[in-house]
């Protein structure tokens, strides 16, 4: 590639982001605005924050090394979060990261260095951060690694041993186009947010679902939504506001309906499921006293009974589809609400038909519902990562303080193994883990901290070592994603920023420098990685008979069309055929009772879906002293943390501060008013944040979604104040169950008052204070 494509001769380059497929247009070095693909039904509010995010103030300009670390070595240190840095040469950080990582190989082995580096990085197969990440730590021997995610840790775990797969259900889900023709009744726990289905990783051409949920109530289908939040639902359809948590119970109620007026299906609870005789024993009250009926329901939910068994009259009636948003398995006892999901829709006997059956995700992602190309994609291979050792993703404070405990995991017994080194290339665990003072607790153990990111985050800040990577605009690259027709040509749109890397770069030269460059690179350019992986991709694709230009041409047309399976319907052929196509489950079929889960003995996840009192809820002791629930969504305005600095993540915000939604009700009763700046707290920790008044949210809920930088008012204090309301502060970091110890960042029960101190600065989008040295001595900048 010459200097002049890399730059951007054309005015403007196609691109990809993981909010949605645009072109730049570029000028003065920087993005000036993002236009989004011609083709894209409902393009994404999100692509707002991209202008203007090359030459960003909170950009990290050069390598830089914490001070204290340079100083005194590795070793733990509380001075992470509050050091000054010092500029360094890329030879210099070349050398000191070659230098750390031999130091710790040698004397503890690769399994002290944590790699699991999660995060979502950028769009892009071949520049992604976290395969660049790993490629990498296994060319060095590997590392210690972590399992599944904090989207679907719940999920991830239990649903294959409940239907064989947990991806299948997104990926491979029954698509839009079935749904609009065939269902009658939508059924959707957690509602189908259109704020999320903005997003999808990896990018996205397409946002039909807003269009899909039109055309089904124009065919007369209806919808029914449960969430505390109106607006999880867009236009029209039956909405409930139930006490946060308790979507469990409400499915209980519907299937104790069904089961006690003999509206279940038994011939496919027989065919294709197992245990549900076990399960219908605590359905109806016979192994616990407790029948889970609409009466006992309401109790919990606060949704009338009367509405209960209407409603699952009607379901039993017609073709009915019954989805659980992600989000309600972000929770303790997450494990729950999809296993019980699934459960409901077997009893309505309509899994595996058109338009009817269970959907995990609908709302969650843009992926459910689109259409899977039959392709594998072009993805740069990782290696082989000979260590054992692994952590439950979310288990990352569990693990920085627990070294040598034993930890339960999916049946097993494991060890947390002794971290001395924690890597990062692509995440912001500021961002994405649960209880920050924990968290900084945890963090201030290992012996060093690397960071890779384009940006001065709150984890960059905790780093000792901080490598500026470039964005995904100021590099080439290639995306597609599994569900999605186009395979994108992402043009550079400008120049590296200052004296930032690809992060593909920074890896060779620091594998270079330990011996291992030519395993790490086999010898290729970034440029030509590109090709090498295009011409794999394409020869699966001329192996199907289809037409496929060659890289040149994709390259300069900007994209290639791929065939899609557009009829799908999520286990259609083990519907037709359990015995020639069961499930990846033990007995071949849906597992409503687990003789394996149940063989584990958990306290907090039995044999089969069951209702269990979470501690973070409106009716538990904790309410008496934190009256108000919490919900710490997906933002509307941003991915995660990612372009908080951004025009309409900035725009969103109250005083600077992240906005918060509260029922008028609750506002009066706390002299709150529009537009005040309000301290949310318990005993975790607290943060400030904008009062918006809004009867949209159900009363005793609030509303903070994710993605404020975090902000401590006192960078030393681990349990600090942050001024710029990350919810993180006050949520639990507990894990779902023993099962699968998924992320529980969804549910936090607070207390609100109105904050009448001085306004403290939003600082969070400032560099720290940088040392760069001259030859006259130190110069301090920020
Ligand atoms: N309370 C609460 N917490 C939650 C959730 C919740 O519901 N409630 N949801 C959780 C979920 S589902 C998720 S997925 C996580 C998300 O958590 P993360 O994925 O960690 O969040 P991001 O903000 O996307 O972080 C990505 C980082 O990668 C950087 N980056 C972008 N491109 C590149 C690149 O090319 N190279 C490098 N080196 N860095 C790059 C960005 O600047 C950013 O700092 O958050 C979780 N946290
Ligand atoms: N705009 C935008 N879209 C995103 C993301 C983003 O950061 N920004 N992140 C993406 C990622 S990584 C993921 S994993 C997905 C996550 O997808 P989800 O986890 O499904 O998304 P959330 O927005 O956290 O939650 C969806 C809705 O569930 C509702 N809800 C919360 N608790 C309850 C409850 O107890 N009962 C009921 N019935 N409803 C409840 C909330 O009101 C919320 O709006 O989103 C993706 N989409
Ligand atoms: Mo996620």
């Amino acid at each position: 590639m010459t200097d002049a494509d890399r730059t951007g001769a054309a005015a403007r380059r196609p691109h990809m982001s993981h909010w949605g497929m645009f072109e730049a247009e570029v000028a003065d070095g920087d993005v000036v605005a993002a236009h989004p693909f011609v083709g894209d039904a409902d393009p994404s509010p999100v692509l707002g924050n991209i202008a203007g995010s090359v030459r960003n103030k909170a950009r990290i300009t050069g390598p830089a090394v914490r001070r204290g670390w340079l100083e005194n070595g590795p070793g733990p240190s509380s001075g992470r979060g509050c050091d000054e840095f010092v500029s360094v040469g890329w030879e210099e950080l070349t050398e000191l990261l070659a230098n750390e990582l031999r130091r710790v190989v040698e004397r503890h082995g690769n399994s002290a260095i944590y790699g699991g580096s999660y995060g979502w990085a950028s769009a892009g197969r071949f520049h992604h951060a976290q395969s660049q990440v790993h490629r990498f730590l296994n060319t060095l021997g590997g590392y210690t690694r972590s399992a599944h995610s904090y989207s679907l840790g719940a999920t991830g775990v239990v649903m294959p041993r409940v239907v064989g797969t947990h991806w299948k259900m997104f990926a491979r889900s029954t698509s839009w186009k079935i749904i609009s023709e065939h269902t009658d009744l939508l059924v959707c726990f957690g509602g189908v947010p259109l704020k999320n289905t903005g997003v999808n990783h990896g990018g996205t051409s397409d946002h039909p679902t807003r269009g899909a949920l039109d055309a089904l109530r124009q065919r007369g289908g209806s919808i029914v939504s449960f969430s505390p939040l109106h607006d999880d639902l867009h236009g029209a359809g039956e909405r409930h506001a139930p006490v946060p948590g308790t979507d469990v119970a409400i499915m209980l109620a519907l299937g104790y309906v069904l089961a006690t007026e003999g509206l279940h299906d038994s011939s496919f609870l027989d065919s294709h499921c197992v245990g549900y005789d076990r399960f219908e024993e605590y359905l109806l009250g016979r192994s616990d006293g407790v029948p889970k009926s609409p009466e006992w329901a309401e109790q919990i939910s606060g949704i009338g009974a009367a509405e209960l068994v209407a409603l699952a009259r009607r379901m039993a009636a017609g073709r009915t589809m019954v989805t659980v948003t992600w989000s309600l398995q972000r929770v303790r006892y997450g494990e729950q609400a999809p296993w019980m999901g699934v459960t409901l829709a077997a009893m309505l006997g309509q899994i595996g038909l058109p338009g009817g059956g269970f959907g995990h995700g609908y709302g969650s992602m843009n992926e459910p519902g689109l259409a899977p190309v039959p392709y594998p994609l072009p993805t740069l291979p990782q290696g082989i990562n000979p260590v054992r050792d692994f952590i439950p993703v979310s288990a990352v404070s569990d693990m920085l303080l627990n070294p040598g405990a034993p930890f339960d995991y999916d049946g097993r017994r494991l060890t947390y193994p002794d971290i001395r080194m924690v890597y990062w290339a692509g995440g912001n665990p500021f961002h994405h883990h649960q209880d920050i003072g924990r968290l900084r607790r945890a963090l201030a153990r290992p012996d060093t901290i690397v960071v890779h990111d384009p940006y001065w985050t709150p984890m960059a800040r905790h780093a000792d070592v901080v490598v500026p990577s470039t964005t995904s605009l100021e590099r080439a690259d290639i995306s597609c994603t599994r569900n999605d027709p186009l395979l994108v040509a992402m043009h550079a749109a400008v120049e590296p920023y200052a004296d930032s890397r690809d992060d593909y770069d920074t890896f060779a030269a620091v594998a270079a420098k330990l011996g291992v460059g030519e395993k790490f690179t086999e010898g290729r350019s970034s440029q030509q990685w590109l090709e090498h992986l295009y011409g794999q991709w394409r020869g699966h694709v001329l192996a199907d008979g289809a037409r496929v230009p060659s890289f040149d041409e994709f390259w300069n047309r900007g994209h290639v069309r791929m065939r899609t399976e557009e009829d799908l319907i999520l286990f259609g052929d083990f519907r037709t055929d359990p015995v020639n196509n069961p499930l990846s489950t033990p007995s071949g079929r849906i597992e409503i009772f687990s003789a394996d889960i149940d063989g584990f003995g958990y306290e907090d996840c039995a044999g089969h879906p069951r209702w269990y009192e979470p501690e973070e809820w409106l009716s538990g002791a904790r309410a008496q002293q934190f009256p108000l629930h919490l919900i710490a969504n997906q933002p509307r305005t941003r991915l995660h943390s990612q372009l908080d600095h951004g025009a309409t993540s900035q725009g969103s915000k109250i005083r600077g501060r992240e906005p918060l939604r509260i029922h008028p009700d609750d506002a009066a009763g706390r002299a709150l008013e529009d537009g005040d700046v309000a301290r949310v707290f318990n005993d975790r920790g607290a943060c400030l944040a904008g009062v918006v008044i809004d009867d949209s949210v159900r009363r005793g809920v609030v509303q903070l979604s994710t993605g404020a930088w975090y902000d401590p008012l006192d960078a030393s204090d681990p349990d600090s104040l942050c001024v710029h309301g990350n919810p993180n502060v006050l949520t639990p970091d507990v894990g779902t169950s023993s099962l699968a110890r998924g992320c529980t960042g969804q549910h936090v029960l607070v207390e609100i008052e109105r904050y009448d101190g001085d306004l403290p600065q939003i600082r969070a989008f400032d560099p720290p204070t940088i040392i760069r040295r001259s030859a006259a001595g130190p110069v301090r900048s920020n």
